[in-house]
């Protein structure tokens, strides 16, 4: 069976990836599986750039084929902010965030509230190539927070298709139709691909 290392110090991510990927015949396993506690810099102005330092870091550091995932929120009326800020943005994190984001967007009307969460996948495989795969999901910044489920900007994320913010979608429904659901289906192909063609394995 395939090892792959999820290659995330978040415990929401982690979570969404495992159940994502469940069933699919693939060995994965964690940072914290492996002891690692080493931290990535990133340092890249987009997702991509951000996805590939931390994947290809951690495939060097472990010899193991690595899946890592930049991600973030992207506001319209904000310019697109937090984006690659996102884990950081206002320099709070949990639900100071929250407060953060809403305080940005006061006086902002609904129809102007039009944001997504972007995913980019980086799959470092250890002959040195690495792949992308992306995942988009629209919504719109609520007005207060709703609902215990997901993680980070979750509660403040409304989705018009489902009629309530991420937070209140069972895991499962939010792993059907997340912008991390999406990047992870499009890399599976890719590791199925890769796998069938022998590159998976490392020395
Ligand atoms: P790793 O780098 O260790 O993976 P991180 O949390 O620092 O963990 P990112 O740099 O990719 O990861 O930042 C992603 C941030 O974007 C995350 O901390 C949340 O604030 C937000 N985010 C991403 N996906 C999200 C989701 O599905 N639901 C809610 N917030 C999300």
């Amino acid at each position: 069976m395939t090892r792959l290392l999820i290659a995330t110090h978040n415990r929401g991510k982690a979570r969404e990836f495992a159940a994502i990927f469940d069933g699919l015949g693939l060995d994965l396993c964690t940072l914290d599986d492996l002891g690692v506690t080493a931290e990535v810099e990133e340092t890249g102005a987009t997702f991509a750039e951000n996805a590939r330092l931390k994947a290809e870091a951690y495939m060097r550091l472990t010899k193991l084929p690595t899946l890592a995932d930049d991600s973030g929120l992207e506001v319209a009326v904000l310019q697109g902010a937090p984006g690659v800020y996102s884990a950081r943005y206002g320099g709070v994190t949990g639900a100071a965030q929250l407060d953060y984001l809403l305080k940005q967007m006061e006086g902002v009307p609904f129809h102007e509230r039009l944001a997504r969460f972007v995913c980019v996948v980086a799959l470092a495989r250890c002959d040195g190539e690495t792949a992308f795969a992306e995942g988009i999901l629209p919504g719109v910044i609520e007005f207060a927070p709703r609902g215990s489920g997901g993680f980070g900007y979750d509660p403040l994320f409304y989705v018009l298709d489902e009629d309530c913010t991420l937070a209140e979608l069972t895991p499962e429904r939010k792993n059907a139709i997340s912008h991390r659901a999406m990047a992870a289906r499009k890399a599976q192909a890719i590791l199925a691909r890769w796998q069938a063609e022998g590159h998976l394995a490392c020395q």
